[in-house]
């Protein structure tokens, strides 16, 4: 019943969801240097860019996926998007890792990591709301290179890059996985403080079993469709102190529905937002369960994501991740069942009729795939 699809080269499945990755690999020496290369394709404003990023990062999560080290150029035969008489971009995944098979290290990759541009673009897109167009124009345009430069200029910020600079340094170091633990049980008692039977569930990288990571993800709902509602708004409220900086997005259903605006953004309600993170020892707590913040404290990024239970099980799987691991789902779906698949649900291509289901694991069976606990989709 479960029928693979087998548009495999030899035993690994093409798409990185009909295969395990787990978090802990063995080829990281190989994919960080493709991931150096797809990182530096995404910060080029090129056609080609993001083409180019894709096949590094297809190319690196095909190597996550082996249960072995690569030790020698004839493993790599067969290997999808790295092994592929008719794609280039999969022969460019192939000279790298012969490369460093061969010489212990990539020229081109440590030409990239060396470089002014390279090493000035991930320093001003590591501030929250500055994106590779924003970073592009500093470098480019005005010449700038380092952190000192933009906190040095005079430039227009917006309000995300103004508490972006302000909070650099706490935001650019990573939020542990306890400072998470702490942060979601916060939400949560609060959550259900206000409406008994409210979940918080924790998504994006921490679901998946990462021990740190550069925000916290959590969803709101409701095991009664429509107690979702509101929740957003009251949970702000009581928290407020808690939170630095606030934005807040309206959902938007009626967009949802229509098959021409199913982009890869969802249209939940939301909020982004900058916490304020109090360290052990520094607060008290009271009774009302309210912490006192006292002493010292570090800005913390946390997303919050209201979702209503008929979607439940659509949000916790496109929040999840990975980011590539979204994508090669969606491919799949798209191309080998005819169907679409967003973070509210699934849909047939054709007729736009609406497929339920109520856990992720349903939705793998529903789609023929074996399923893949968080922790193995690590691509
Ligand atoms: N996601 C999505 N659409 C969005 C935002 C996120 O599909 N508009 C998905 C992909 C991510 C997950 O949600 O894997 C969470 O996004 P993050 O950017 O927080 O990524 P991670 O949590 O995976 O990594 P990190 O540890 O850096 O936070
Ligand atoms: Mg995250």
């Amino acid at each position: 019943k479960k029928a693979r699809i087998d548009k495999t080269t030899d035993r690994i499945p093409m798409y990185a969801c009909q295969r395990s990755t787990p978090l802990q690999h063995h080829n990281k020496q190989f994919t960080d240097a493709l991931e150096v290369l797809e990182e530096h394709a995404l910060y080029r404003d090129d056609p080609n860019s993001e083409a180019r990023a894709l096949a590094f990062r297809r190319g690196s999560a095909t190597l996550k996926s082996l249960p072995y080290k690569i030790t020698h150029v004839g493993q790599l035969k067969n290997l999808p998007y790295i092994d592929s008489t008719n794609s280039s971009k999969a022969g460019h995944c192939k000279k790298i890792i012969t490369e460093i098979l061969e010489e212990g290290f990539s020229d081109e990759v440590e030409g990239v990591t060396n470089s002014e541009f390279f090493k000035s673009m991930k320093i001003f897109c590591g501030i929250f709301g500055v994106g590779p167009s924003t970073a592009r124009k500093w470098f480019y345009d005005l010449n700038l290179r380092t952190l000192e430069d933009i906190k040095t200029k005079k430039l227009t910020l917006t309000k995300d890059q103004t508490l972006g600079l302000r909070y650099h340094e706490d935001l650019n170091k990573p939020l542990l996985l306890e400072e998470a633990n702490h942060i979601a049980k916060l939400v949560r008692e609060t959550c259900t403080a206000l409406r008994s039977g409210c979940t918080v569930t924790v998504v994006g990288g921490f679901r998946r079993g990462k021990d740190k990571g550069h925000d916290l993800d959590l969803i709101i709902s409701h095991p009664i469709e429509g107690n979702e509602e509101g929740m957003l708004a009251m949970v702000l409220e009581k928290l407020d102190e808690h939170f630095i900086y606030t934005e807040k997005k309206a959902s938007n259903t009626k967009r949802q529905t229509s098959l021409e605006s199913r982009s890869t953004m969802d249209h939940f309600e939301k909020c982004f937002s900058i916490f304020k993170y109090r360290h052990e020892g520094s607060a008290k707590q009271s009774q009302s369960n309210i912490l006192h913040l006292e002493g010292t404290w570090a800005a913390k990024r946390v997303d919050l994501i209201v979702v209503p239970k008929s979607q439940f099980a659509f949000a916790v799987l496109g929040w999840t991740g990975t980011k590539h691991f979204e994508r090669e789902i969606r491919r799949y779906v798209r191309s080998e069942k005819k169907l679409v698949l967003t973070s509210h649900g699934m849909y047939t291509l054709d007729t736009n009729e609406s497929i339920s289901a109520d856990s992720e694991e349903e939705i793998f069976e529903k789609l023929g795939l074996n399923f893949l606990p968080p922790s193995e989709r690590c691509c």
